[in-house]
């Protein structure tokens, strides 16, 4: 995985932290030739393989994929380096936050969020998905975490990132082991632990609209109860939320959460829908106020989460203080994004 003989040290200057996890630190970097910013994600080999059931192929699965996965939708990496037991994957610098907390800053600014919006959103999502599909890469973790804003501006683009559970697959339906995501995200047949394959990108993409539509996560619970919630598939449209939201992005999203997933939609028909084809005309433009303000309450409960996290990853690696340069509210995951 190294790029020539050539020390990522000699080639970039690091910057600041962006992101710290549990083996590995997310970091603008700069080009010390060109002077263009980027973000190293740096992981610790051995304490990355020190995590049961991880090994450096895993990590070489990872570079891999984002080495092939080239569109305007998808967060590029360009280069890969390795010594002295860490490796140095440069991606192009994302300068927004994630989808979540974008659409609540923007919205806390004075702009409006509303269903156009966020069908112009989950238009995107679903189109860097249909390219791996296409390239028959499962991204097995798509969540808001992993959809970062390009840039600051009101016109940026998503793009998805996080390929750490992604796999190659040949066949449909053919991937039965590895890693998979966040549990509020997993589908019935990952989380019966039965054969999975892009119908549980769509899945989680599903999971997703609902976060987008209402600020919140259509499946709770710990364990045993969440795996029976997400099985059961039930949707609840009696929240006064949702009486703000249209009956045609409530169609796509009961399309998307289709238990069976031979039923489930694939995500080239999910393209076709209505809602996401016909914008103009399916999605209201008027500002969805109640669920900007569950967002708000969901985007406070993962930073909650990660900060719990990165207190028990700094103990656990004997940092007991978080670096001053680490934003103490980032998002930390307990599995490596
Ligand atoms: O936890 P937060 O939201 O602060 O935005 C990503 C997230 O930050 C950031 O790293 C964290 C874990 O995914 N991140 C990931 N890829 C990035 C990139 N290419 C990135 N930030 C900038 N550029």
């Amino acid at each position: 995985m190294t790029e020539d003989d050539i020390l990522f040290d000699e080639a970039y200057e690091l910057q600041e932290v962006i992101w710290r996890g549990s083996c590995s630190t997310i970091r603008r970097c700069t080009h010390r030739l060109t002077a263009q910013h980027f973000a190293v994600k740096i992981v610790d080999a051995a304490k990355f393989t020190a995590i049961p059931s991880l090994t450096l192929d895993n990590l070489k699965l990872e570079a891999t994929i984002c080495h092939m996965l080239k569109h305007p939708h998808i967060v590029e990496l360009l280069e890969t380096y390795s010594s002295e037991g860490m490796v140095y994957m440069v991606y192009e610098l994302m300068e927004g936050a994630d989808l979540c907390i974008e659409i609540v800053k923007r919205a806390t600014s004075g702009f409006v969020y509303s269903e156009a919006v966020a069908s112009h959103y989950f238009r995107q999502v679903l189109e860097a998905l249909r390219y791996c599909h296409d390239h028959d890469i499962i991204h097995r973790d798509l969540r808001p975490h992993n959809i970062l804003l390009a840039n600051k501006e009101n016109s940026a683009p998503v793009k998805l990132a996080g390929f750490g559970c992604a796999k190659r697959i040949t066949d449909e339906d053919v991937a039965t082991s590895g890693r998979l995501g966040d549990s509020f995200y997993i589908s019935p047949e990952m989380a019966l632990n039965r054969p999975h394959g892009k119908a549980s990108d769509v899945w989680s993409a599903g999971v997703l609209l609902h976060i987008l539509l209402s600020g919140t996560q259509p499946f709770l619970g710990t364990g045993e109860s969440l795996r029976y919630t997400i099985c059961s598939g039930e949707l609840h449209f009696d929240a006064p939320v949702w009486g703000a939201i249209s009956d045609h992005a409530k169609d796509l999203l009961q399309q998307l959460l289709c238990v069976d997933q031979n039923d489930r939609l694939s995500v080239h028909e999910a393209l076709e829908h209505r809602w996401l084809k016909n914008r103009d005309k399916c999605a209201s433009r008027d500002h969805l106020h109640l669920t900007v303000e569950e967002m708000r309450i969901f985007n406070a409960r993962r930073k909650l989460k990660s900060l719990i996290v990165a207190t028990a990853n700094s103990i656990k690696w004997g940092h007991p203080s978080l670096d001053p340069n680490c934003d103490a509210f980032s998002d930390i995951d307990e599995d490596e994004s």
